[in-house]
């Protein structure tokens, strides 16, 4: 087997999209091809195997064409590796028609469900496995005999086995939302997920490693998006085992991708502030009318309760469905 590899690039959740979430101000779609197009590059300047820990696109259906081209294009001459998460599928599983299928089908991203990836880096063996979304992330792995035979044949160092996953993990900073506890998993090295958009501390479990390295894209306003720093995790395979590094991914400052949040002229009573909250709004529109709801659900008391639903109905009517994003 060639020893085409030095180590794993690994990527989190960049959520493409034609759409442009929440506050951001920016032309999203591109910014973030853009950061997913660096990140190849990056792998194949270091000879690293780019893996996808889920959530490649934001929506399952509906994204541009020109978006999905441009992604056969990029992955063309790449061997990418990679599972599917919630925002990837429609329903519980991959179907055929979401977009994700297509570049499963046409060879550019390779699924682990079912099938890890075996191969040689820096001269020892690897295997990367992985658990898409609502898939059970194993409680043991086996070595088949092909992935010890390298060993008799004087690689006497065992082979690394990672695995990804894109779940609800049970990890400081995520205890409330997290649902599945990182145990041992005998035969494997380190579990790295996706799912969770900000970095947070790894976990050891016996001889496993949970790590939560968080996404390359800034999705929503929250305090801890504002502090996550995009970075993909850069695993090199060495003499004693692997090393890893966050590598930050070229990205603007805060505050030129994020509309500034609207503070004074909300909490007054008068229907004058409310006028006046609106012009406010407007003046710092977003593509899904993000802000518009949260400001109504903050003033409608004030009007009689048939005048609220109009207004309530008219909102939702001008920003169609662009508003009920979730964050994962
Ligand atoms: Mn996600």
């Amino acid at each position: 087997m060639v020893d085409e590899y030095a180590g794993l690039l690994v990527i989190g959740d960049p959520h493409l999209s034609g759409r442009t979430p929440n506050f951001r101000s920016d032309d999203y779609a591109r910014v973030i091809l853009d950061k997913f197009a660096w990140a190849l590059r990056y792998a194949d300047a270091h000879r690293l195997l780019p893996t996808m820990l889920g959530d490649l696109f934001d929506r399952p259906r509906d994204n541009p064409t020109w978006m999905l081209g441009s992604l056969i294009d990029l992955l063309a001459d790449t061997n990418c590796i990679g599972i599917y998460g919630n925002h990837d599928c429609a329903n519980p599983e991959l179907g055929d028609d979401d977009s994700l299928s297509l570049l499963v089908k046409s060879g550019r991203i390779r699924m682990l469900d079912g099938a890890p990836w075996r191969g040689v880096m820096n001269g020892r063996t690897v295997i990367v496995g992985g658990s898409s979304y609502r898939k059970q992330i194993p409680n043991q792995f086996a070595l088949s005999e092909s992935d010890t035979h390298g060993a008799s044949l004087g690689n006497a160092r065992s082979p690394l086995v990672f695995w990804i996953s894109h779940h609800d993990l049970i990890v400081p900073g995520y205890e409330e939302e997290g649902r599945i506890h990182p145990v041992e998993i005998p035969g494997v090295n380190l579990v790295i997920n996706g799912h969770i958009h900000r970095r947070l501390d790894d976990v050891e479990r016996g001889a496993t490693l949970w790590m939560t390295p968080g996404n390359i894209s800034r999705r929503s306003r929250s305090d801890a998006t504002m502090h996550h720093t995009p970075s993909v995790l850069r695993i090199d395979i060495t003499e004693q085992g692997y090393e890893r590094a966050f590598i930050e991914v070229p990205h603007e400052l805060f505050e030129d991708v994020f509309h500034p949040a609207v503070v004074d002229a909300v909490e007054s009573e008068s229907k004058s502030s409310f006028v006046a909250g609106l012009a406010q709004l407007q003046a710092r529109r977003t593509e899904g009318g993000a802000g518009l709801m949260e400001f109504l659900a903050m003033n409608l008391d004030q009007f009689e309760a048939s005048i609220a639903d109009m207004i309530r109905k008219l909102a939702q009517e001008v920003t169609r469905d662009g508003i009920a994003d979730t964050n994962n």
